[in-house]
């Protein structure tokens, strides 16, 4: 007789609560969720369940391919003019002289530090000041591009663009369109957190409102161009404001398809304004990871940010619908750190992480920043695997 799948097991289970029987038909099917019965996953979906699902998703779009990339980080300054509540960084500017604030010289000698090294793209990602303004970023990028023109410049964020543009009194349209001759190629998720500004007032006030954030991507899809999408969660946010996130995440992917990837960040608590918040559980970023993957029907990528979460969450989150597990990145980045992240010095080797997906049954794939593909890792030997390979014929070294 021939066994049944995970799906087809839920779907002949005659114990199933309706609505959700009714939600893993429109998964089998590939139709669309709607908002309320996301939030009723949110609600009272468990986790065995939410992961059959989102594990159907990423195979029929995936199969096992699981990706990763080789990029470093440049963060311009740890300084900033917002106080955003979640932010470990944001206390600094009371204290500006134990930050640091690079000058372009100093960012471009960094870039250059990565010369010959492998890696396919540059995250710039910091915090607001005014002299990091329009000409500053403008000039980075297309010094940047002078140097090394085949290196990925994936950079800023509409929080850093709306407070640029407004200084330099051009539209979003104009701003985005200097950027991309300027040598931007892509658009990080970031500050996106809770777009609701329920919740988005309270968390962070004062930088660019959600419907901005949205804007400033359409603008930049509208040229062509791609960027991806995070949401932090486990904070103040409830259910219903996640589902308000996705969902105007959902509508504008369907106007621009520009989204590549949806990234889930876990609020982490240390040393900043909200240390009183418990964290959320593994068991909560896996639903939630599963959640994203069953309602973002039009994005082709989720994407676990191993250095926030933990090797081994980012593992178990290849079954719970993630293909994507970033980067090789190294320790010129500290949001996270700083925020109490699981990793302090979040460096993984490309073998490392190789490893860490081939261990779980999946196929590792080094990708640039669009998802071409630079290299299949499924059967690679590493020199470090000879070590264990039998050479014995080692001298005996007698006492
Ligand atoms: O917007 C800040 C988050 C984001 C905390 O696009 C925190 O490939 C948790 O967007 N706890 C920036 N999160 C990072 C980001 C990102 C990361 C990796 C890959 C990509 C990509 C984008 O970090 C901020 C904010 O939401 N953040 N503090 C904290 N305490
Ligand atoms: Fe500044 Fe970004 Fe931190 Fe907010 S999250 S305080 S905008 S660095």
């Amino acid at each position: 007789m021939q066994q049944l799948s995970p799906l087809d097991q839920i779907l002949s289970n005659n114990n199933l609560d309706a609505d959700l029987k009714e939600i893993a038909g429109k998964v089998s099917k590939n139709e669309r969720i709607s908002e309320a019965e996301g939030l009723l996953l949110f609600e009272k979906a468990d986790l065995g369940f939410l992961g059959i699902l989102a594990n159907f998703i990423r195979e029929w779009k995936h199969g096992d391919r699981t990706y990763f990339n080789r990029n470093f980080h440049l963060e311009p300054t740890n300084v900033c003019l917002y106080t955003c509540k979640f932010c470990s960084y944001s206390r600094l500017i009371k204290k500006r002289e134990d930050g640091w604030e690079y000058t372009l010289e100093e960012m471009l000698d960094m870039v250059k530090a990565y010369d010959g090294q492998p890696v396919t793209e540059v995250h710039i990602v910091g915090g607001v000041l005014p002299q990091y303004n329009f000409d500053f970023y403008k000039t980075l990028f297309q010094k940047i591009k002078e140097h090394r023109p085949e290196l990925h410049v994936k950079a800023l964020t509409p929080v850093e663009y709306h407070y640029i543009f407004k200084k330099a009194k051009v539209s979003y349209a104009e701003g985005m369109k200097a950027m991309k001759e300027a040598g931007l190629d892509s658009m990080p998720g970031g500050g996106a957190e809770i777009f609701h500004p329920e919740i988005r007032d309270e968390i962070a006030g004062g930088k660019c409102t959600g419907e901005e954030w949205l804007q400033i991507h359409e603008e930049w899809h509208k040229l062509g161009m791609r960027s991806n999408a995070t949401m932090l969660y486990g904070h103040i946010e409830k259910f219903e404001h996640r589902i308000h996130h996705l969902e105007e995440l959902r509508k504008l992917q369907d106007r621009t398809g520009g989204f590549q990837t949806f990234i889930p960040l876990k609020f982490r608590n240390k040393d900043n304004e909200m240390s009183h918040i418990k964290e959320s559980t593994v068991v909560e970023d896996l639903r939630n990871y599963a959640i994203s993957r069953i309602y973002l029907d039009n994005f082709e990528h989720i994407k676990a940010y191993w250095p926030m979460i933990g090797r081994e969450t980012a593992q178990l989150s290849l079954n719970f619908g993630v293909n994507d597990i970033d980067g090789t990145i190294d320790d010129t980045t500290k949001i996270y750190s700083l925020a109490g992240a699981e990793e302090q010095n979040p460096a993984m080797s490309t073998e490392d992480l190789v490893k860490l997906i081939r261990n779980v049954k999946r196929k590792p794939l080094e990708r640039d920043t669009l998802y071409n593909i630079v290299q299949d890792y499924s059967d690679t030997v590493f020199e470090s695997d000879n070590l264990y390979r039998g050479y014995v014929s080692l001298p005996v070294v007698n006492k």
